[in-house]
């Protein structure tokens, strides 16, 4: 295994020493590729030795992801903030919640997803910024220009010197920071990235995979959830290792169809391609209510929120296509539903709210379920990234 630090020009992160486990689950996987447009931090992409063995044994997978991205942007921009603990998300009088935060933060247990007080309990002096999505899915987009430069060029024998220029380049022209993992195999790809973060990079070699997967937490595999890991707890596994000692009926008895997957993701073993993103038409958020909303302020107020998670999803899944219409549904207590959509719309609060309002304004009945979503143009992925640009 072959653990590599950072490149010149970007003094403000040290490289951690290698380490078998790594420090935090590996969130999100399976990422799809480095044309996905619905993962705004992180790419995988393959390498193979000539481009009709994609789907041989000579895969060789990179996975980058940028490091703590929403926070690397907002001390970028602020450089007063270098050195700082900084965070984003929501206020803590609003409740909020963290996106990310920086590494500086994070040595004080403040992680991503954590409510904003619970943080500052933690880190006093964290410095909690709101979000600015526009600017995270615009820096995205650059990144991504960045690495469809490279697909086309790397090959096995530079496979080291190619992911050390992308890392490079993207901090040579965005001044922010990523982490790559190099495999046979996308899973293995993934968990290397994280291995060696922030700016740091970690490459598993085939013949290496058994012993890397020895002691790896089974936490890292992508599908293993805190249920999993405590079902998995409680028949003694932690790692790996210890998982292959189970044979694939005893899996599937334990966990159904995915036990399937699980006899071979413990191995290190994951065939699935790396393969172009077919783009989504649409990105919507909703939500049943457990008691019905009878009033539109009652309304407004859930639409809020689901605006929130909506616009923090776009900048994670799609965060640089254009968007061409908004729509609100509701579902009403007879389960009847209505739409009201518009094209042309930004997706603002205001003009979700003026959506709702017509919505609401046609039955006046109690509403059971609220959506709020976006639809997309139809286009192809560079046309939808570089039009951004
Ligand atoms: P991640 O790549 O998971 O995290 P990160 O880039 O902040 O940090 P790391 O160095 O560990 O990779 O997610 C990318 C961005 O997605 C992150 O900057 C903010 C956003 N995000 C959320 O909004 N909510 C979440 O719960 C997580 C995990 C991320
Ligand atoms: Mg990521
Ligand atoms: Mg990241």
């Amino acid at each position: 295994m072959q653990p590599t630090g950072n490149f010149t020009g970007c003094d403000s992160f040290t490289s951690r020493s290698l380490s078998l486990q790594p420090s935090r689950p590996c969130r999100g996987f399976p990422s799809r590729s480095i044309l996905d447009a619905a993962r705004h931090d992180e790419a995988i992409f393959g390498a193979t030795y000539c481009h009709v063995e994609i789907e041989s044994k000579s895969r060789s997978i990179i996975h980058l992801d940028m490091d703590c991205f929403y926070a690397a942007i907002e001390v970028r921009d602020r450089p007063s903030l270098r050195g700082k603990p900084v965070a984003v998300g929501g206020a803590r009088d609003r409740r909020g919640v963290l996106t990310t935060c920086n590494y500086e933060a994070r040595k004080f247990g403040v992680r991503s997803a954590m409510p904003t007080f619970m943080a500052l309990q933690r880190c006093p002096n964290l410095i909690v910024l709101p979000t600015r999505f526009d600017v995270y899915r615009r820096e995205a987009a650059v990144i991504r220009t960045i690495l469809y430069r490279f697909t086309s060029l790397i090959e096995p024998l530079s496979l080291d010197e190619a992911y050390l220029d992308v890392r490079g380049t993207i901090f040579r022209e965005t001044k922010l920071t990523s982490s790559a993992g190099i495999g046979p195999n996308k899973l293995i790809a993934k968990i290397a990235s994280e291995m060696n973060k922030p700016n740091g990079q970690f490459e598993v070699k085939p013949e290496e995979v058994p012993r890397f997967m020895q002691d790896l937490p089974v936490r890292q595999i992508w599908g293993i959830g805190e249920k999993t890991e405590r079902k998995l707890e409680e028949l003694g596994v932690k790692t790996c290792g210890e998982l292959q000692r189970f044979s694939r009926p005893e899996l599937i008895n334990l966990f159904g169809k995915f036990g399937l997957d699980l006899y071979d993701l413990c191995r290190g073993i994951d065939d699935r391609p790396v393969e172009p993103d077919r783009p989504r038409k649409s990105l919507s958020t909703e939500e049943t209510f457990a008691v019905d909303l009878t009033t539109l302020e009652q309304c407004e107020e859930k639409l809020e929120e689901l605006f929130q998670d909506l616009m923090a999803d776009l900048a994670q899944k799609e965060s640089t296509r254009e968007i061409t219409k908004i729509f609100v549904k509701l579902k009403f207590s007879d389960f009847t539903r209505t739409t009201a959509e518009r094209a042309g719309l930004a997706p603002t609060l205001p003009d979700f709210r003026a959506l709702l309002d017509e919505a609401f304004g046609r039955t006046g009945k109690p509403v059971r379920l609220i959506g709020a979503g976006v639809r997309f143009a139809e286009t192809t992925l560079e046309n939808a990234q570089l039009d951004l640009l």
